[in-house]
């Protein structure tokens, strides 16, 4: 049987197309076989946990903006689906290059191995078995890659009597082959991805914290809160539904931080430090920090990244200890402008000393919303600053306090092109109706939520198509730390309409002027456009 040059090139483009395969089932092997040491060793010296985590720190403020503005809160899971490509891409090449010098694609894997080994080393609070899951993952991957490199199908040098081609004549032999090599990369492959999985899923079980925030129960406040009454926004006494809920649920907040693992910190172990420019440091045990006079305060967080209309936002009860009492065990020197918080993970957030000394609520917290804090946002304690944006106060997971200078210190996001302040601005948002939806002419609800942290929201008006201002009227005030809820009604006819709203506080109203949200938050007028139809 005559084979054209061209059938010949398909076989051999087959082939490498097979050690493409074989690289990339080697390196779904080698993940998995690293992440089940990783979950002896530790979730965040995971091969890709390290490296994703690397790259975030190394990510620009204009990355992490396109990231966030395109991803939200998902950034993380597009961010571990184009490693996970790249890393196929990088296996499938090992692969390839296997199969033409073996040494070329062995060393693709160990420098993987190796860069991510490093990587997980560098990792703030890494131990000294950071290395060792990629190490063993690439000595897992190199033999894997070997075994399946050695049993490539080899259409040319298949041999005419193999008992699959004696048994029947159609499929012709090397079709036989491939079905056992590609049997064998099935099993590769699945092998590695349930190690992967499961792997994970026993991290996460190993977890300390799972248990110790599970046998953790809260003291009682000395100074407690109740919920507000009449915070949900209604109109001639008919309540508003539809809107985001005053309390954000905690299931529901908003999460942004820079960890792929978050950290796994076992409270009895953990202590917060204060030291810098102070007359005494001094050290906080998470028992001495339960003993004390806990204070409850209702605290509007917001994201600095925050665009707006968005919902990097959320309300919530927080149990804590003032930050000021911790300080004024210190005593700070006259000198000092700013406390650099710093967390288990490394990230750091630049703070005024007058926001965490003055009379506001700004509290070393261990609860949200009558829990423990959840893990993913600080678990065991955080900070909470009644009017800055949480990129320069809400250090989660926090355990050091350095009383210093803005002249001398800088913070995470400030080393990435972020303002070292970072205030909170007015704003406020059109929640009712959605934007772009279709509503009836007639009395329509127009309602939203405003926020003006620590100094608070005295007014909201609408305006529609660049008409005058209208007051819209305001739930009750739920403190000037939080949010507040208010409605218009609008009568509406029929046509396209544009709906805007401004939040006033007591200094003004909200800017109109735009501005993105690098590098201290953004501002303009949230502007909804809406059909109506005729009744
Ligand atoms: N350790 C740590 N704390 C952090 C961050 C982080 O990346 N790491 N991000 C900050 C930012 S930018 C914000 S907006 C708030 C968000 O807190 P949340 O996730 O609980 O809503 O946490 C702050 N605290
Ligand atoms: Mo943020």
């Amino acid at each position: 049987m005559r084979r054209p040059e061209s059938a010949a090139g398909a076989r051999l483009a087959g082939t490498a197309t097979a050690a493409g395969i074989a690289g990339i089932a080697a390196g779904t092997l080698t993940l998995g076989a690293a992440a089940l040491v990783a979950a002896v060793v530790s979730p965040a010296s995971d091969p890709l946990v390290a490296l994703g985590e690397t790259f975030i720190d190394a990510t620009p403020a204009w990355l992490k903006n396109f990231a966030v503005r395109t991803f939200g809160t998902s950034d993380k899971l597009a961010l571990t689906v184009g490693m996970l490509i790249v890393v196929a891409a990088l296996a499938a090449l090992a692969g390839v290059l296997a199969r033409r010098r073996w040494e070329l694609g062995a060393a693709v894997v160990v420098a993987l191995g190796v860069v991510a080994g490093i990587a997980a080393a560098k990792r703030p609070g890494a131990g000294a078995l950071a290395p060792v899951p990629s190490l063993l993952g690439a000595i897992v991957g190199l033999g894997a890659l070997h075994a399946l490199i050695r049993r490539l199908p080899e259409p040319a040098s298949e041999p005419a009597s193999s008992p699959a081609a004696a048994r029947d004549d159609d499929p012709p032999p090397r079709y036989a082959s491939r079905r056992t090599f590609l049997r064998t990369v099935g099993l590769v492959t699945l092998g590695g991805a349930l190690a992967a999985v499961g792997g994970r899923a026993l991290g996460v079980g190993h977890r300390t914290v799972v248990a110790a925030r599970a046998a953790l129960h809260l003291p009682v406040a000395t100074r407690p809160v109740a919920l507000p009454a009449a915070v949900d926004a209604s109109l001639d006494g008919a309540p508003v539904a539809g809107l985001d809920p005053w309390v954000t649920p905690s299931s529901d907040f908003y999460r942004i931080d820079t960890a792929l693992s978050v950290p796994d910190i076992d409270p009895d172990t953990w202590s917060l430090r204060v030291h810098g420019l102070v007359e005494h440091e001094v050290t906080l045990t998470f028992a001495e920090l339960l003993a004390a006079d806990l204070v409850e305060a209702w605290v509007t967080l917001a994201c600095v990244s925050n665009e707006v209309g968005g919902n990097l936002v959320g309300n919530a009860m927080w149990l804590g200890l003032p930050v000021r009492e911790v300080l004024a065990r210190a005593v700070p020197l006259p000198d000092a402008d700013m406390v650099l918080s710093r967390s288990s993970d490394g990230f750091t957030a630049s703070t005024p000393i007058e926001a965490l000394t003055d009379a506001r609520d700004a509290l070393l917290a261990v609860g949200m919303n009558g829990a423990p804090l959840p893990v993913q946002h600080g678990f065991p304690v955080r900070m909470v600053v009644p009017g800055l944006y949480g990129y320069v106060s809400a250090t989660k997971w926090v355990v050091d306090l350095e009383v210093t200078r803005f002249a001398d210190a800088t913070a995470y996001w400030t080393e990435r092109g972020w303002s070292d302040h970072g205030p909170v601005k007015t704003e406020s948002r059109i929640e009712l109706p959605r934007s772009g939806s279709s509503v009836k002419a007639g009395r329509v609800v127009v309602a939203g939520t405003a926020w003006a942290q620590h100094r608070g929201v005295v007014g909201v008006e609408v305006r529609v198509d660049d008409g005058p201002w209208q007051a819209a009227t305001l739930a009750a005030d739920g403190g000037i730390d939080s949010w507040r809820q208010w409605a218009l009604a609008w009568d509406a006819t029929p046509g396209d309409h544009t709906l805007q709203c401004r939040a006033t506080d007591p200094v003004g109203p909200q800017t109109g002027a735009v501005a993105d949200v690098i590098p201290d938050g953004a501002t303009g007028l949230h502007t909804v456009p809406v059909h109506v139809k005729s009744a």
